[in-house]
């Protein structure tokens, strides 16, 4: 049985399916982790979404910015934009199914026997990894109540409060939170985001720093993270693994074996 992460697939089954044949992967024997951002920009969102689903056990995936960003206008309290290609989902016979899978799925992923995190944008350093996890299952919580979910769907953007604070609570408790784990590239030791930079990292706003440069509470922790394809999966730092190369703009997408370590990539095909 091997564990592979895969970096952000937004809607490119077939470089997906690519690295899976590469690998061998088998569902009844293997599994794999997707770092969120399944869908959206790429070609084949609808399919991408189909074609995990039918993993089942097989594929656990954490939510990224443009999952969240599909629930929103599934629940019509955003309208597409022009970038967007999330049209076939929205008109799909199944997309209830789709829509209530996606909503069960989590924002954080601690996995003790491994010593691995994964998460769709990374960790803030203040944070331990059970912390992460027992924050994210607050906003998984609503994401999965009918009742809640169109109202924290209109409540969750926003850049403020930018730093966590345990007494925080509401709306803006669960935006920090979605916030850390679905947006953040630059932070601060104490905890600060800055949303606004989304460059390389060697650019950071002054006072800012790379999430995964700043000391963190466990680094024995390894964490798998995307998001940042501007990294082009190229951090130095032990026991951080960027798997966002960028696939949809053109570049290739990365399957990591998470207990070797070992990566392959298959190139954008569109
Ligand atoms: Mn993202």
């Amino acid at each position: 049985m091997t564990v592979y992460a895969v970096g952000d697939i937004q809607g490119c089954l077939k470089p997906l399916q690519c690295l899976l044949q590469e690998v061998d992967f088998n569902p009844s024997r293997d599994t794999l982790w997707a770092a969120g951002d399944l869908v959206n920009r790429g070609p084949s969102s609808l399919e991408t979404l189909r074609f995990l689903d039918n993993l089942g056990n097989a594929c656990l995936s954490v939510l990224g910015n443009h999952d969240l960003h599909l629930l929103a206008v599934a629940y019509d309290v955003k309208r597409l934009r022009k970038s967007d290609t999330l049209r076939p989902i929205l008109e799909a016979p199944d997309r209830e199914r789709l829509l209530r899978n996606l909503r069960e799925r989590p924002l954080a992923h601690l996995d003790v026997a491994r010593g691995v995190i994964m998460t769709h944008a990374g960790i803030p350093p203040i944070w331990s990894p059970e912390e992460t996890v027992s924050f994210a299952a607050e906003v998984e919580a609503v994401l999965r109540c009918d009742e809640q979910l169109p109202w924290f769907l209109d409540e969750m953007y926003g850049n403020e409060p930018a730093r966590w604070h345990p007494d925080l609570d509401g709306t803006r408790r669960l935006r920090v939170i979605t916030n850390y784990l679905t947006r953040m590239r630059f932070c601060s030791a104490d905890g600060t985001l800055d949303l606004k930079a989304k460059e390389a990292a060697d650019r950071a706003p002054k006072g800012f720093s790379p999430w995964f440069t700043l000391p963190r509470r466990a680094p024995e922790i390894r964490v798998i993270f995307g998001h940042w394809a501007a990294l082009e999966g190229k951090v130095d730092v032990p026991g951080i693994h960027a798997l966002d190369t960028g696939c949809v703009w053109g570049n290739s997408l990365t399957l990591m074996n998470v207990d070797t370590g070992e990566k392959h990539q298959c190139d954008c095909d569109h």
